[in-house]
C-alpha cells in the first residue's frame, strides 16, 4: 500500500508540474510498428515566438542589405567581431565547457564566456545545457527537443516555436544538473538574465557603432538584428543540417553527421557524428585542425595562457576500434593508426 500511495503521489505530482504540456493530448500508436511509433500530439503553437522569429528574419534581412551596402566599414568589422564572440560564448562556452564539462575553466574565462553566451541569446546557460545534455541522451526520440526525426523545419528552428513535448520535460528531468547549480558564473547569469541579455545582445551592440563612429541608429538595429538571427541559423544549422547530410564515419546508426561545411560556419561544431559518440572531447572532432574548427584554437590559446585546463581528448586507439566496429567506412585513416 505503501508504495502504490508514493507511486500515486508521484503520478499526481508529475501530472501538476506538466498540466501545460499535459494538453499536448499525447495518443500512443502500435507499439510493435516502428515507423508509426512516435506519439502523436497536437502542437500548441507559441505566436509570441512565431511573430518574434517572422520579425526577426525580415529585418536581418535588411539588415544584410544595409551592412553589405551602406554601412560604415567599422560597422562591417565590428559586425564580424562581436559575431565571432556570441559564437565562442556558444561552442566553447555552453557547449564545450558548461554542457559536456570537456575542460575546465579558471573563473576569469568562465566570465568572459558567460558574457560572450549572453551576446548570443540562445537562453541561459542553463536552459541551454539543460536542453543540450537532454538532445544528447534521448538524440531521435520524441525527449530530443529538436528531434530530427520530425524534420528539417522542425529540428532547425520550429522546435523553439511551439509547445514542448512531454516527453522533453519529464525524461529531462533525469538530467544530473548539479554541476551547474555549483558554478556561479551559471546561477548569477540565470538570475540576472532578463536585465543582462537585452542589455549584452541588444542594446550595447546598437549603441557602440552610433557612439564611437556616428552609425546610423537605424543602421546599427538592423545590422544588430542580423548579426543575432544569422547567428541563430548557423547554430540551428547542427541540430537540423548536421543530424541529416554528411557521413558518418563513427556510428552509421545514429542521425548525427560529420559535415565540413557546417563545421566551417559553426565554428568547428559540424563534426557531430564523432561528437555524439564521443561528447567529452574538448575539441568536437577527431583532429584538432583549427581550419574546420576555430573552437579549438580558441581553447588552445587560452590553455596556453593558463586559463583552460584539464582539456579531455580520446585515445586513438579507441576511436579507430569505434569506428571499424560501427562506423559507415568513411573515417580517414591516421599516420599513427594501428595496422591491420
Ligand atoms: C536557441 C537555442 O536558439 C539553440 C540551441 C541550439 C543547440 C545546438 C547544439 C549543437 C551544438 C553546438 C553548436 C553551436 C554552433 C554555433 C555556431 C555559431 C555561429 N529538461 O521551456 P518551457 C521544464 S534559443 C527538463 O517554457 P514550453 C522546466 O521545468 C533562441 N525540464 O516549455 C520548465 O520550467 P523552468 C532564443 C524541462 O512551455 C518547464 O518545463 N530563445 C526541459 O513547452 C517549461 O519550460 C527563444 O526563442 C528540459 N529539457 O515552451 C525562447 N525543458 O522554468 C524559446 C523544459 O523551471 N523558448 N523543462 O525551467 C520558448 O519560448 C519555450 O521554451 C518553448 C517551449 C515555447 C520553446
Ligand atoms: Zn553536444
Ligand atoms: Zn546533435
Amino acid at each position: 500500500f505503501g508504495s502504490s500511495a508514493t507511486l500515486f503521489l508521484e503520478a499526481s505530482q508529475s501530472a501538476e508540474a506538466n498540466k501545460s504540456t499535459t494538453e499536448l493530448k499525447t495518443v500512443s500508436t502500435t507499439p510493435l510498428d516502428k515507423s508509426t511509433k512516435q506519439s502523436k500530439y497536437k502542437w500548441r503553437i507559441v505566436w509570441r515566438n512565431v511573430i518574434a522569429f517572422v520579425y526577426l528574419h525580415v529585418a536581418a534581412l535588411y539588415g544584410s542589405y544595409l551592412l553589405f551596402f551602406k554601412a560604415n566599414i567599422l560597422t562591417f568589422i565590428f559586425f564580424f567581431t562581436v559575431g565571432t564572440a556570441s559564437a565562442v560564448g556558444i561552442t566553447g562556452g555552453a557547449h564545450r565547457l558548461w554542457a559536456h564539462r570537456s575542460y575546465k575553466a579558471k573563473l576569469p574565462m568562465r566570465i568572459l564566456l558567460m558574457v560572450f553566451q549572453t551576446l548570443a541569446f540562445q537562453n541561459h546557460i542553463y536552459e541551454w545545457v539543460r536542453d543540450h545534455r537532454v538532445h544528447h541522451k534521448f538524440t531521435d526520440t520524441d525527449a530530443d527537443p529538436h528531434n530530427a526525426k520530425r524534420g528539417f523545419f522542425f529540428s532547425h528552428m520550429g522546435w523553439l516555436l511551439v509547445r514542448k513535448h512531454p516527453d522533453v520535460i519529464n525524461k529531462g528531468k533525469t538530467v544530473d544538473m548539479s554541476d551547474l547549480d555549483a558554478d556561479p558564473v551559471v546561477v548569477w547569469q540565470r538570475r540576472l538574465y532578463l536585465l543582462l541579455m537585452p542589455l549584452i545582445c541588444f542594446l550595447i551592440p546598437t549603441w557602440i557603432p552610433i557612439h564611437f563612429w556616428n552609425e546610423r541608429p537605424m543602421y546599427a538595429w538592423y545590422i544588430t538584428v542580423f548579426r543575432y538571427t544569422m547567428s541563430l541559423n548557423l547554430t540551428w544549422l547542427v541540430n537540423s543540417a548536421a543530424h541529416i547530410w554528411g557521413t558518418k564515419p563513427y556510428d552509421k546508426s545514429i542521425s548525427p553527421t560529420d559535415n565540413f561545411k557546417i563545421a566551417l560556419g559553426a565554428f568547428g561544431e559540424g563534426w557531430h557524428n564523432y561528437h555524439h559518440v564521443f561528447p567529452w572531447d574538448y575539441k568536437a572532432a577527431e583532429l584538432g585542425d583549427y581550419r574546420g574548427n576555430f573552437t579549438t584554437g580558441f581553447i588552445d590559446f587560452f590553455a596556453s595562457i593558463g586559463q583552460a585546463y584539464d582539456l579531455k581528448t580520446v585515445p586513438i586507439s579507441m576511436i579507430e576500434k569505434r569506428a571499424a566496429r560501427t562506423g559507415d567506412g568513411t573515417r580517414v585513416k591516421q599516420d599513427n593508426d594501428h595496422e591491420h
